[in-house]
């Protein structure tokens, strides 16, 4: 487990992730026109969910407040889009893998930001001078299904520091740390210099973190790169790999790791690690 100079704090964290789910959503994301019959449809079998919990647990009128209490603090902690993304993105993303094939996807998480800048197919990724953790070189290629080369694709990256913090969600990271768009060679390959993240704890102060204490779960994610892989003419897989061996590796919090997405890296000889992996993109 990692030892935090900054204890993981919701405010900042929380609010942020709302601000820009609601600026920046992306094209998998974006917000559907939905019919009548449909809303109907789904709202009811929710509905349904929670009126069956209700009987069956036989809520009680001082639980059904504070369910209430708790619900309105997620929203003023702007906590919608992390408590979302850690309990329920996971089965919406095993929905829509079932009609896909190539790399497994993996959910996109509250901690996207889009527009970074674009990085060579050999590159380090931004970070600070001496940026703690142990060198991480992951390397691959793109390729289609018949097991050619995509050129052109585009790897987003971005990923926690050694200490579990995100750039743009914690104040103490500079902007764009550990973050950006890599645009592989004309046979589709890539080599990025990072160091490898730390496990992630979701903010412990507050109302997720509050459920999670609430009922004795723990609030940790293994250590994972977050990935959206792109190349004209094909359909984008957004993903994440772990690390073999990792702690939490076997019981994610967001239930969001895959046997297929977990990167085995070596030692390098120089007290740094090496991992590849090579995507498969299906076409559009
Ligand atoms: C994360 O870093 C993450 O990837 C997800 C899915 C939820 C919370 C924090
Ligand atoms: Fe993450």
């Amino acid at each position: 487990m990692t030892a935090t100079e900054h204890p993981p704090t919701a405010a900042g964290a929380g609010a942020s992730a709302t601000q820009v789910f609601r600026s920046a959503r992306t094209e998998d994301h974006a917000t559907p026109a939905v019919s009548a019959e449909r809303t109907s449809d789904v709202v009811s079998a929710v509905l349904d969910g929670v009126h069956a919990a209700i009987r069956a647990k036989k809520v009680t009128y001082p639980e059904f407040q504070a369910a209430k209490q708790w619900l309105i603090e997620v929203g003023e902690g702007g906590e919608w889009p992390l408590l979302l993304d850690v309990f329920v993105e996971h089965v919406v993303e095993e929905v829509a893998s079932e009609e896909r094939n190539g790399t497994k996807g993996s959910i996109l998480g509250p901690y996207y930001l889009p527009g970074r800048p674009k990085l060579p197919s050999v590159t380090q990724l931004p970070m600070r001078p001496g940026e703690k953790g142990v060198p991480l070189v992951f390397t691959g290629q793109v390729r289609d299904l018949d097991g050619d080369p995509v050129p052109g694709a585009e790897l987003d990256i971005w990923h926690a520091d050694d200490e579990g913090y995100y750039s743009g969600f914690a104040a103490h990271v500079p902007e764009g740390n550990l973050r950006g768009v890599v645009v592989c060679d004309g046979q589709g390959r890539f080599e990025i210099s990072t160091i490898k993240p730390a496990p992630y704890q979701i903010p412990t102060d507050g109302p997720t973190g509050e459920l999670i204490e609430a009922a004795g779960w723990h609030p940790w994610r293994p250590a994972h790169l977050h990935l959206i892989v792109r190349a004209p003419g094909y359909r984008r897989i957004t993903t994440q790999l772990y690390f073999e061996g990792g702690d939490w590796l076997d019981d994610d919090v967001a239930r969001a790791t895959k046997p297929e997405l977990v990167l085995d890296p070596q030692p390098r000889g120089d007290g740094g690690l090496l991992a590849r992996y090579d995507f498969v993109l299906e076409r559009a």
